[in-house]
């Protein structure tokens, strides 16, 4: 299939504009409550916001990666039914506020999240850790591996970056479970910009090494990132791999009942996010891709980026919201 009759056949492109008011909404919303130390309230503000939005789309959505399980009865549970209805039915997974603390410390980096893909295309993750590894486009097919060690990996990316690897910058998780991971990474000169939350963002940092300064991103995180990380990367290109960590009988269990038969199995970008992919985060603090949203005296404004994977367009949207009441 060509790129014209890949796009086509997959996702209404009008969606690829419709979407981008669904996360605007979500990061206003939070970013109102930025630097006053209390995440939940961030977070809920958010996922109020991008409901409501969300439910204008005309899709059948179904949350495939959202707030939490239907027995907590968070709102966008997996498996709500969002949209009007009445349009394509699709996949969805959505982080309102991906990097809760972030946003409660006002730090950057806190970003809302979604992506929309083909009925069936998304993997259905438990809530449990994932180790990833993450390289942007253009390196050769294979260059990464979860499996190898991280010197290996970074002499890889090195030779093929054309530097040495002391000029190369890790982008890791700064958690206690990472003290091996970031004795390894420094073992061999690099560099590591240790983040606090906000794996997504470290993912995506990666495609753009330029920019963001970030050629890897290694370590783990939340599955449910995992597959919104993948999502992008499907868009912008970029290699990733993900394992689910699995380590006790229940977890095992609670994989299988959403249908994951193989707890080891390495998943590519590809195997988390299949089909046409949309993907749209706005900013709600200021970053290293995205600026925060700005609250002026007569205005608000936002930044999003909007891409879709099979026409590979990346659109960077800055809106200047006049009318104040609609948030
Ligand atoms: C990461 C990070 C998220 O969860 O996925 C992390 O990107 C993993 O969990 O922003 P731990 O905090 O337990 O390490 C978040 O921090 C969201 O909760």
């Amino acid at each position: 299939m060509n790129i014209a009759q890949n796009i086509a056949a997959g996702l209404d492109r009008i969606l690829t504009m419709e979407v981008v008011r669904v996360t605007e909404r979500a990061a206003v919303a939070a970013a109102r409550l930025r630097g006053r130390g209390d995440e939940k309230a961030a977070d809920q503000v958010a996922v109020d916001a991008m409901r409501q939005e969300l439910n204008r789309l005309a899709i059948k959505g179904t949350v495939v990666i959202g707030e939490g399980e239907r027995d907590e009865a968070p709102m966008l549970y997996i498996g709500e039914e969002v949209g009007t209805g009445k349009g394509p039915a699709v996949d969805i997974a959505l982080d309102p506020l991906e990097g809760t603390t972030i946003c409660a410390k006002n730090l950057p980096n806190a970003l809302a999240v979604i992506a929309i893909a083909e009925k069936g295309s998304l993997l259905f993750a438990p809530d449990v850790y994932m180790d990833k590894i993450a390289i942007g486009p253009g390196y050769p097919e294979g260059l990464i591996d979860i499996d190898a060690s991280p010197a290996e990996n970074l002499a890889n990316l090195a030779k093929a970056k054309g530097v040495s690897v002391s000029d190369i910058t890790a982008c890791i998780l700064d958690r206690p479970r990472h003290a091996k991971l970031i004795d390894a990474v420094r073992a061999t000169g690099a560099a590591i910009r240790l983040i606090g939350d906000g794996d997504v963002a470290g993912v995506i940092h990666t495609t753009d090494p330029d920019e963001t300064g970030i050629d890897i991103y290694l370590g783990t995180g939340g599955a449910p990132e995992g597959v919104l990380a993948a999502a992008a990367l499907r868009c912008t290109g970029g290699q990733m791999q993900g394992r689910l960590i699995l380590d006790t009988p229940e977890k095992v269990a609670r994989a299988e009942k959403m249908g994951i038969s193989d707890p080891k199995r390495v998943y590519g970008a590809q195997d988390m996010a299949r089909g046409d992919v949309l993907f749209a985060a706005t900013g709600v603090t200021d970053g290293n891709l995205l600026d925060g949203v700005k609250f002026g005296r007569t205005f608000i404004t936002t930044h999003t980026i909007v891409l879709r994977s099979s026409s590979r367009t990346v659109r960077e949207i800055k809106a200047r919201h006049q009318d104040l009441d609609k948030f």
